[in-house]
């Protein structure tokens, strides 16, 4: 793999020391603890060992996906040693409340943020102003593409709307379906760079890194007719080398959702924590206490993604207390049914 394609060359001009090529990579992938790195070598299994988390002190100190970092391979094995995460100069980050704000890093060594929103239903400006924030914030350059732009008729009145407000941030309107705008999209990657798609699920992020590649490379998903949103196709960051030269980073979508049909859903949308969530001690297991929950440990031993882990508890409180409302009004049903206030449905006769 040439480590010039991978952004190294314009990478390591900010780097005080010089490190030999064999001793770098990228790290392409971050799943549950473990990492792909790109190489000279070529793709990499990366290892973390005792020593790097002892000197962590938080999610950030672990490697992320668009890190440099320092390898050393193991001689005759696809397998390096991941020994030190080279600066970032840029990262993008989300704020995570909790007892204290935490920082959790969606990508790193980033020169552009591309901000999707969907022109069908998904389209928010408050929301756009918020990833902007994040952006500016990490030293990236927000770039919003309002996509899907083929089933919208006012997407150049959105246009407006969002330039009077986010005032010198560029907006395109785009459909990553019929290829409308792509070439413009297409044209701020160049050789080197980094650029990193973020959004809700379903706004068309992965469509769009397809339609960039020219190939369906990347899961998507039909979205939900009744209320356009997506189903969180993507569960991973990647990074992407573009054949054209550049680089894209496809995330899953944010997660501010509201309710998801049925816990099945849930289960399905965040395979990776039911697999620790089927061997926790109690059968109803909320997940939140430590006891005997296997979901707990893997979070702590870093397999599962804070991130992750906060939207699946959200998710799965909201489900439950909407349960418990329709329990209510249901309940409420029986109980004016037996009133004689709710009328017994009549099957006229034939
Ligand atoms: N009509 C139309 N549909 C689109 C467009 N772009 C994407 N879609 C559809 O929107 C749905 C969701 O697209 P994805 O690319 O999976 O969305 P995503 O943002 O990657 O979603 P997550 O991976 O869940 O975050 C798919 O059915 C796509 O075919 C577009 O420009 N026009
Ligand atoms: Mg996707
Ligand atoms: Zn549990």
């Amino acid at each position: 793999m040439d480590l010039k394609t991978l952004g190294w060359d314009l990478y390591r001009q900010s780097l005080k020391e010089n490190i030999e090529q064999e001793n770098v990579a990228r790290v392409a992938v971050e799943n549950r603890g473990g990492y792909l790195l790109y190489a000279a070598a070529g793709e990499l299994e990366g290892i973390i060992q005792g020593k790097f988390m002892r000197s962590a002190t938080s999610e950030i100190d672990y490697p992320k996906v668009g890190d440099w970092v320092k390898i050393e391979k193991l001689p005759s094995e696809q397998k390096a040693i991941i020994k030190e995460i080279l600066p970032r100069h840029s990262k993008l980050s989300r704020k995570r409340a909790g007892e204290d704000i935490a920082e959790q890093i969606i990508a790193t060594n980033i020169d552009l943020v591309f901000i999707v929103q969907g022109l069908d239903g998904d389209f928010n400006i408050s929301r756009l102003e918020r990833y902007v924030a994040m952006a500016k914030e990490g030293n990236c350059r927000p770039i919003i593409l309002l996509n899907k732009s083929d089933l919208a008729l006012d997407a150049a009145e959105k246009i407006e709307q969002v330039k009077s407000i986010l005032v010198g941030v560029e907006v395109f309107a785009v459909s990553a379906k019929n290829g409308n705008g792509i070439a413009a999209v297409h044209a701020f990657i160049s050789n080197e760079k980094t650029v990193v798609f973020v959004g809700s699920s379903g706004v068309g992020k992965s469509t769009l890194v397809n339609a960039l590649l020219g190939l369906e490379a990347q899961k998507t998903q039909e979205v939900r007719l009744d209320d356009s949103r997506g189903r969180h196709t993507t569960t991973k960051r990647e990074l992407i080398i573009l054949p054209t030269g550049g680089l894209l980073i496809d995330t899953p979508g944010m997660r501010e959702l509201g309710l998801w049909a049925s816990q099945d859903a849930v289960g399905e949308a965040f395979d990776d924590i039911m697999i620790f969530a089927q061997q926790c001690k109690f059968n109803d297991c909320s997940h939140t206490q430590s006891a005997g929950c296997m979901v707990l440990k893997a979070l702590q031993d870093g397999k599962i993604d804070q991130e992750r882990y906060d939207s699946f508890i959200k998710l799965s409180g909201s489900l439950d207390h909407f349960k418990a409302k329709k329990d209510k009004n249901s309940a409420q049903a029986q109980k004016r049914s037996r009133r004689g206030l709710i009328k017994k449905p009549e099957f006229t006769k034939k």
